[in-house]
């Protein structure tokens, strides 16, 4: 039953927890058109978590459900700076109170090498025509100074360094207030609307989302 219960985890492409996500997971140039494996959709979460999926369901989805702690469709700065807590304690793993830099380059390298501004073989010799276009795409999003890059790629805020922002003091660590902080500076640029929550349908589209939609839109027409 437990077994059945993986398998039907794992077909539905829901990767584990950021602490465990495997290391080598299939990272795509953010705009590659492609459903499905190998293509996996990646959305940096506003205070810096990422989550992933199979390429077919929004991971912006399994963040907002997640943080959403109470379930009633409306996601909260409270419960936002809960879920940051707790992603917190994963990344604080000497348990100072602090993410101190060790801790830093193993969120950037490890838990969310997407966040990186040039990846190595992200820029892989393009063979096909959507590789190519990709590639182009890619290279004028890199030209354009106002052009999200890092984590902001992959997120609803352009924030290149999610944790690393939030080192208010300067001081090369990030503490849980500082991120809690963080977190309150965010919320008016998700909560455009003022109205004291967020909801999944209200917030923009991800950049993921917008990936699965074109895909879709993509295959949709080689079908008719
Ligand atoms: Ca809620
Ligand atoms: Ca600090």
């Amino acid at each position: 039953m437990i077994w059945t219960l993986f398998l039907a985890w794992q077909a539905a492409g829901v990767q584990a927890p950021a602490e465990q996500a495997p290391v080598e997971q299939a990272i795509v140039v953010n705009g590659a058109i492609g459903c499905g494996p190998p293509f996996a959709k990646t959305y940096i979460a506003p205070m810096g978590e990422p989550f992933r999926t199979d390429g077919f369901t929004d991971p912006m989805k399994l963040w907002f459900d997640r943080a959403d702690a109470d379930h009633d469709g409306r996601l909260t700065l409270a419960e936002m700076q809960a879920d940051s807590d707790r992603f917190f304690a994963t990344l604080d793993k000497d348990r100072s109170g602090e993410i101190d830099p060790d801790e830093m380059s193993y969120y950037e390298n490890v838990v969310a090498p997407e966040i990186k501004l040039y990846q190595r073989g992200q820029d892989k010799r393009p063979h096909t025509r959507e590789q190519k276009h990709d590639a182009k795409a890619a290279a004028r999003r890199r030209a354009d100074y106002e052009a999200p890059y890092g984590a902001g790629l992959w997120a609803s805020l352009n924030i290149p360094q999610p944790i690393v922002s939030a080192d208010f003091d300067l001081n090369r660590g990030v503490s849980r207030a500082e991120l809690d902080q963080a977190a309150v500076n965010r919320w008016p640029l998700l909560d455009t609307a003022h109205r004291g929550y967020l909801t999944y349908d209200t917030l923009a589209k991800s950049p993921s989302q917008m990936d699965i939609d074109a895909c879709r839109a993509a295959a949709d027409k080689q079908h008719r």
